[in-house]
């Protein structure tokens, strides 16, 4: 009897990346997407002119007779035509199992290093992939941040492979094996797609399955390995706090901060490692960041001095709290990927100087993804001079925040920074972190975040000094 293909459902970088594994390993498969013209359409013709492709809804028939369903995390399993053809008993296989199957054929084990979390994953894992190569090692860095994980196996060689996960593919994946592992922090995300928090975080915590070392953040219970059936073996672990740990807490596998002489460290146990000061990315959050880093760095036995010289020269990743121009003492900061609640509030909180009398004029708004916008309104209250809505959400955040802080409404970018530095004052910073996604009026949050640079850009080319 002929065997049965798998069907990948999504044609964008995930589909295309599983087109090409199965594809090089001799497997059938057949290409669905709801969309009539998903992003790698014109990628997939080119490589794949003779496999069948389904466009513009579910293909149900083919759904149904799938050896194995291999869904794009962009899709949620709860899609009706996907949910049937599982509950029918069509087994679902994710990139990632794929990828840890393909691993596992050869003789040399990769180990993986891997990061989820509700923030702070792409900046980690970035930083963990600087601090394997600044080792004098080669590493394959990809995963939510970008590069699908079946791409990664083009590289040749690596000594370790740096991954970011998201719920959505993790929640459809089995057990990774990684040799580290992290759930930075939880914070509401992705409404949207779960019945409920504890649904979002549950999916988060299948990052553990299987694995031997932990980082785990002092200040967050729900980055702790909660449940004994998804870690069968002993696990080593590791911890970070963005805080001072009190010294009988303080031990060679911890990575906190510490004071001498009124300057704060980022320490291993009482060990100063760098001032605060001297990081190269700002704001609260990434010190938080800088020490999970650093945790995993020794966890995956990289030289210290080389990974604290990361720390030391990395200034961060674009629309990340990035800076992008001053005019007249108010600063324009970029922070588009500040694309939930928890982001966003470290993005307002990591900028407050309490020395000084500056506000935050806020742009934010875009596609709410059922959050609660409960916790951002009691930041906004005491940090925010004004803040200037747009998009979807404009609306609901508008009705929030009524007679709580100053509001405008806008339909642009470029009317936003206009009317953000209507609102502004000498010293204050005007921050993009709109909470919210991108995809109501933009390809993602890049584009978005591109945007508002250009916006500023021109806005300062435009008026006189
Ligand atoms: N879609 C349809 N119909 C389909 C297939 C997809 O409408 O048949 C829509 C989805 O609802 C979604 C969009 O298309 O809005 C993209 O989905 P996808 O699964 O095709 O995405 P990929 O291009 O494969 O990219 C995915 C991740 N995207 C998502 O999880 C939405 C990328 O993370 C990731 O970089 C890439 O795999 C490689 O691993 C992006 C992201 O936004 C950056 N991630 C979310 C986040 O960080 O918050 C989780
Ligand atoms: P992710 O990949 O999880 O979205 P990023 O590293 O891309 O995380 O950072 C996205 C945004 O999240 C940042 O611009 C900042 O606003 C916020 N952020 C970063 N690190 C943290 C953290 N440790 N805790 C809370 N928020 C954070």
């Amino acid at each position: 009897m002929k065997t049965k293909p798998y069907v990948i459902v999504g044609l964008g970088v995930t589909g295309l990346s599983c087109a090409r594994y199965l594809a090089a390993t001799g497997q059938a498969f057949m290409m669905m997407d709801s969309r009539l013209q998903p992003p790698s359409l014109a990628a997939f013709k080119q490589a794949f002119a003779e496999v069948p492709l389904s466009l513009g809804q579910w293909n149900t028939a083919w759904l149904r007779q799938a050896k194995a369903l291999i869904v794009s995390p962009g899709i949620a399993l709860e899609e009706p035509a996907i949910a049937q053809a599982l509950a029918a008993g069509v087994p679902l296989v994710s990139d990632s199992d794929l990828w840890r199957q393909a691993l596992d054929q050869h003789k040399k084990v990769v180990p993986i290093a891997a990061i989820t979390g509700s923030n702070g994953k792409s900046t980690v894992t970035t930083l963990v992939g600087e601090m394997v190569k600044a080792a004098g090692k080669t590493v394959a860095v990809g995963g939510n941040l970008g590069v699908p994980v079946l791409d990664l196996l083009a590289q040749k060689n690596p000594a370790w492979y740096v991954v970011e996960l998201s719920s959505f593919q993790l929640e459809r994946s089995q057990a990774l094996n990684a040799e580290v592992v992290s759930v930075l922090n939880i914070s509401q995300d992705h409404q949207d797609r779960y019945v409920d928090s504890d649904a979002y975080w549950h999916a988060k915590q299948r990052i553990f399955l299987g694995c031997r070392q932990v980082v785990v953040n002092a200040q967050d219970d729900a980055t702790q390995v909660l449940s004994t059936e998804l870690v069968t073996k002993d696990i080593t672990q590791w911890v970070f706090s963005a805080k001072v740990l009190p010294v009988a807490q303080r031990t060679e596998r911890t990575f906190s901060l510490i004071e001498q002489e009124g300057i704060h460290y980022l320490a291993r146990g009482s060990q100063p490692l760098l001032a605060v000061t001297d990081l190269a990315m700002h704001g609260a959050q990434n010190v938080a960041n800088s020490l999970a880093a650093l945790a995993f760095a020794c966890a995956m036995q990289l030289p210290l001095t080389a990974a604290v010289e990361v720390l030391r020269c990395f200034t961060g990743l674009a629309h990340r709290c990035q800076f992008i121009a001053e005019k007249n003492g108010v600063h324009f900061y970029n922070d588009s990927k500040a694309t939930n609640v928890g982001a966003a509030i470290a993005s307002i909180t990591g900028l407050v100087d309490k020395n000084t009398p500056k506000k935050i004029v806020l742009l934010a708004g875009g596609r709410a993804k059922d959050a609660d916008f409960t916790p951002l309104i009691s930041v906004i209250q005491p940090y925010c001079r004004a803040v200037v809505l747009f998009g979807e959400a404009a609306e609901e955040l508008s009705q929030r925040l009524q007679g709580k802080v100053m509001i405008e409404r806008v339909n642009s970018m470029d009317e936003a920074v206009q009317c953000a530095w209507r609102l502004a004052e000498a010293g204050d910073d005007i921050l993009l972190a709109p909470a919210c996604s991108s995809f109501d009026g933009f390809k993602n949050y890049a584009h978005r975040g591109d945007v508002f640079t250009q916006s500023v850009q021109s806005f300062i080319a435009s008026e006189p000094l």
